[in-house]
């Protein structure tokens, strides 16, 4: 059984943060350390801690995931400008805290990362 972080307890409300989105799934709070005008976190409701965890009987949650960002972008007026989702696996990609997430950043041009 893997370890429970922080965002359990964001997810049961436990500790306050900034939620835009919640549903029996999953869970949508603004990052407490924004790298965009716009920086949502769409997380699962239960604990997947890294990618590698993902099971086959998980894609519906995952594909609900990316549907809830494209909702949140339009709900905060960015799905017209453009916008990011970003998720990281691991060390060498940066990944902090071992629930998966995916970065929803926009409200700024954010430039290209790849190519
Ligand atoms: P990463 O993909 O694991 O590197 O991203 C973790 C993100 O979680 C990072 O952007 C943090 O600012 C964010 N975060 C948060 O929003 N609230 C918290 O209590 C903690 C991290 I700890």
């Amino acid at each position: 059984m893997a370890e429970e972080t922080i965002f359990s307890k964001i997810i049961r409300r436990e500790i306050p943060s900034d939620i835009v989105f919640q549903d029996d799934k999953v869970t949508a709070f603004r990052d407490i350390s924004p790298q965009a005008p716009i920086h949502i976190l769409i997380i699962p409701n239960k604990l997947i801690p890294t990618i590698n965890h993902i099971e086959e009987s998980d894609e519906a949650l995952l594909g609900h995931m990316v549907v809830v960002a494209a909702k949140i972008a339009k709900q905060e007026g960015i799905d017209e400008s453009g916008y990011r989702l970003i998720m990281n696996c691991n060390k060498d990609a940066g990944q902090e805290v071992f629930h998966i997430h995916m970065h929803l950043l926009g409200g700024k041009n954010l430039g290209r990362l790849i190519g």
